[in-house]
């Protein structure tokens, strides 16, 4: 047994380095969507193309996982090809981040523990699809996503497309709101929920612009107050696949999910293949899509944060 360090295992690559000694805008992006959200060759595609988007936007991408247990904050191309091609990594959400670092393992880092090592990392803002939330049943199985309970306590900016209309919206909206989290709708009044623009729900907060969002960042850490913000970014009208085409697919994937006993972990995975199977890839091409939306205003909303 090995003594911990003093610091945390934090190992940046070249690129987010130099970002940070100039004081550049950064985003940070997560790795479970990689290893557990999309299918080879795509998800490797897709994290190659998001970090394209953040750089086009006037950022810098700083995508996040735990090689051979060290956090990496920024991933070079071949270990971005490593870790979409190790789809047993472990999901690590804030339980599982000090015991994958301390057996030297390598995981992929859900949302919870993205902001976790982003805000290790000195970094504010975080593009990903979809946050976990509140699950259908939840009053049975207890299945409530950690993303929830991070963003009440880890200060990071998380630009999602909304919850999956997997989830119980309603349930998840109303533990946000217990929580203290900020849930902003950008550029409209309706929640969006991933693969849907509208989800029939009205967003408790809304915002226009990313110097909007940013100031409210700000205004968070002058008040003193834990947690995050979570921003829901409507996928572009284009690629939506609209809720009453999306809900019926849903429900078959549920049905399937309860008829094979899935589980805890792996529900969300399981649903989000099933998703692709049943849509015959409508649902991974819109999630490509959102992604990098999404990827456009974190990088916004990253660059009016450090302009003063
Ligand atoms: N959104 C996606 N694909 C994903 C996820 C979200 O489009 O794979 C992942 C995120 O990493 C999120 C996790 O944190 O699913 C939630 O898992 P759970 O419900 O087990 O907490
Ligand atoms: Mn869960």
């Amino acid at each position: 047994m090995t003594c911990p360090p003093h610091h945390p295992p934090l190992v940046f690559s070249p690129e987010v380095a130099r970002a940070q000694d100039e004081g550049r805008a950064i985003v940070a992006l997560e790795s479970t969507i990689i290893t557990h959200g999309m299918p080879w060759p795509q998800n490797l595609e897709t994290a190659r193309s998001v970090e394209d988007a953040v750089r086009a936007a006037g950022a810098v991408p700083a995508t996040i996982a735990v090689m051979a247990g060290a956090i990496h904050i920024g991933l070079d191309t071949g270990q971005l090809e490593a870790l979409a091609r190790t789809p047993d990594a472990m999901k690590l959400s804030r339980a599982d981040l000090a015991v994958c670092l301390a057996q030297g393992r390598t995981g992929a880092t859900t949302v919870a523990a993205t902001m976790i090592c982003a805000h290790l990392a000195g970094i504010a803002v975080f593009a990903t699809g979809g946050i976990g939330g509140v699950h259908r049943g939840a009053s049975d199985s207890f299945d409530i996503s950690a993303d929830l309970q991070e963003l009440a306590q880890t200060p990071v900016t998380v630009v999602a497309a909304g919850a999956k209309a997997i989830l119980d919206l309603p349930k998840t909206l109303e533990v946000l709101e217990t929580l203290g989290v900020p849930v902003i709708a950008y550029g409209q009044t309706a929640l969006p929920a991933f693969w849907s623009r509208d989800s029939g729900l009205t967003a408790p907060l809304r915002m226009d612009s990313a110097a909007e969002i940013a100031a409210a960042h700000r205004m968070r850490a002058v008040l003193g107050l834990k947690g995050g913000q979570l921003v829901t970014n409507p996928i572009p009208e284009a690629d939506e696949i609209p809720l009453r085409e999306v809900l019926p697919v849903i429900e078959q994937a549920l049905g399937d999910a309860r008829e094979q006993g899935i589980r805890a972990k792996t529900v969300t995975p399981f649903l989000l293949d099933r998703l692709f199977v049943l849509t015959e890839g409508r649902s991974l091409s819109a999630n490509v899509a959102l992604v990098h939306n999404n990827a456009r205003l974190a990088a916004a909303i990253a660059r009016a944060l450090i302009t003063v």
